[in-house]
């Protein structure tokens, strides 16, 4: 029926290594936060990922290994998905850019565009590799950034000031095989028309108001400074092939297809389940959810490619974009070590520390999140151990072996009760707020400060003085144990999960729904399970290897 229907992305990662913290910091968790939250409220939810199969880092690697690029590829989505299942990422669908569904559409979208004179071709020089006999397109090439200079840079754009630039334009190029400067030679390619599109973006830029401020004024910025059309052609087997007849051996750059994948596969899971996709698509409100590092894609190539086709299929509702994370205050670099992978990190500590500890520390906003590990140690240890974790098993234990696992019967609320029946209710409905405007870490704050206040009550009403106090105070902080459950179930689903069980409540809890949390359902006489303690304190000396390793 009429419910709200939510088409979620996150940025597909190429398929050519591991995820690490970086990743989950600014894409994969608020994803995924966001998209439990919009399934508790009982929205329509489609959360769609994929891998980034195609590209010329994929085809040089898999040479290097020896597979062909399909086995390479296939060997990462496996992976990947391995990885973030481990971390309670719950997509609905992980696909790929190197499927089928993605090739048609992929194509579809060039003839449309093509015929709409949205594409058109010119002969261009390419770098050439005389050593190689081979096109050097992108990542076959390292140079300096054209624009701020940075060294090491790849000829397709610069990693450090963030802009992409066309083949050609980087200073001091060499060939990545053999480290000889390329040669040029002729070849037809086909350029998108990104300049025609300058009036449209700033239009949908300014009008669309949930899209980050910030992020829009430097994209208008580059709009204003001028647009260049766009090379989407491959001199290499591995990518879409473009489809006409003249441009055989030609393939599509894979940042052609790579966001029309956020279409095709929640289409294809959609039309498994029997529903139309492309209205489906058309009706939701979608969100991709992205590193800083693509803006430039997300808010121009991508928004412009559905214009040129008249928005048969809907441009995005809001494009959540994070900042990069930085590990003890400086860059993830893997080459030197400075790094953490997502599947060391779970061989050590459980998800939920990770997750709990990067939404607590991620803005909704571009700036850069730092990793401290004894930052880390001390938000488990005074958040999670002694705030949350402390209230619920000190409630649950107090009923277990006071009150027979029996949930008092009630009396008239007194002030204090009723304070705290107050806070839930507002509690929930701020929560909400805050994760619908993306503003997960303010969120979660509002329920740590829920659980400092639901310490304070069960303190401030001694119920082991077996006052006539204790009925009340056991069962209004049994229900917001619950009501915890409820609120934190996004942010940390596998203790919300066991916290559930530990109620005795039946059912899942991640089919609860969200605005009961504002409600007080646990009656009187209801029995609990043995609590178990839900979190554990993480030692000083846990950290070490880790800081260890950072100092060689
Ligand atoms: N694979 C780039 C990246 O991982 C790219 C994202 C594609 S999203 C359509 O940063
Ligand atoms: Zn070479």
């Amino acid at each position: 029926m009429g419910s709200e229907k939510i088409v979620i992305t996150s940025a597909l990662p190429y398929a050519n290594g591991e995820i690490h913290l970086g990743h989950v910091v600014s894409t994969y968790l608020p994803a995924d936060i966001y998209a439990r939250f919009c399934r508790m409220k009982g929205y329509d939810v489609v959360f769609t990922c994929a891998t980034d199969d195609y590209g010329t880092p994929i085809l040089i690697r898999a040479e290097q290994e020896g597979k062909t690029p399909r086995e390479y590829v296939e060997y990462w989505n496996k992976r990947d998905l391995e990885d973030f299942t481990k971390l309670g990422i719950t997509f609905d669908i992980f696909y790929k850019t190197s499927s089928e569904e993605n090739l048609k559409l992929t194509q579809y979208f060039f003839l449309r565009l093509y015929e709409k004179g949205y594409i058109y071709s010119a002969e261009v020089e390419q770098p050439y590799c005389k050593n190689d006999k081979k096109f050097l397109p992108d990542r076959y090439v390292v140079g300096r950034c054209p624009y701020c200079g940075a060294e090491n840079q790849y000829s397709d754009g610069c990693e450090v000031c963030g802009r992409t630039f066309a083949a050609g334009e980087i200073k001091e190029p060499k060939c990545i095989l053999c480290g000889t400067p390329p040669t040029t030679k002729r070849s037809v390619h086909y350029f998108f028309r990104l300049s025609q599109f300058s009036e449209r973006l700033k239009a949908w830029l300014e009008g669309n108001t949930n899209l980050q401020t910030e992020v829009k004024n430097y994209v208008l910025r580059w709009i204003e400074t001028g647009l260049k059309d766009w090379d989407i052609t491959r001199d290499i087997s591995w990518g879409v092939p473009i489809p006409l007849k003249e441009a055989e051996g030609k393939v599509l750059y894979g940042w052609f297809d790579n966001h029309l994948c956020y279409i095709s596969t929640t289409i294809k899971y959609l039309e498994e389940k029997g529903i139309d996709g492309k209205k489906f698509w058309n009706s939701a409100k979608i969100l991709h959810f992205i590193g800083k590092d693509i803006v430039y894609h997300h808010y121009l190539f991508l928004p412009a490619m559905r214009m040129g086709l008249d928005e048969e299929y809907a441009l995005p509702y809001a494009i959540p974009t994070r900042g990069h994370l930085l590990l003890q205050g400086q860059k993830f670099s893997k080459s030197r070590g400075w790094y953490v992978s997502l599947r060391e990190f779970l061989e050590y500590f459980p998800a939920d520390y990770l997750r709990y500890y990067l939404a607590s520390i991620t803005p909704y906003s571009q700036a850069d999140v730092n990793f401290d590990w004894r930052e880390f140690a001390a938000k488990i240890n005074n958040e999670l151990v002694a705030n949350i974790g402390n209230f619920v098993y000190r409630v649950l234990s107090f009923i277990y072996s006071r009150f027979e696992a029996t949930v008092p019967q009630p009396k008239e609320p007194d002030e204090l009760d009723t304070e705290l029946i107050d806070r839930i209710k507002s509690t929930t409905v701020n929560v909400g707020s805050h994760i619908e405007k993306n503003e997960l870490d303010r969120g979660l704050k509002s329920i740590v400060e829920l659980s400092a206040f639901c310490n304070q009550y069960f303190q401030r009403k001694e119920p082991w003085k077996q006052s006539e106090k204790a009925a009340n105070c056991l069962y209004y902080s049994v229900n917001a144990t619950r009501s915890l459950a409820i609120l934190l179930h996004p942010y940390i689903p596998y203790s919300t999960e066991e916290l559930w069980r530990q109620l005795s409540l039946g059912g899942k809890l991640d089919l609860q729904s969200w605005d009961s949390a504002k409600e007080l359902l646990i009656k009187g006489n209801h029995k609990i399970s043995k609590p178990r303690v839900l979190f554990r304190k993480i030692a000083e000396e846990e950290l070490e290897p880790w800081l260890e390793r950072l100092k060689k």
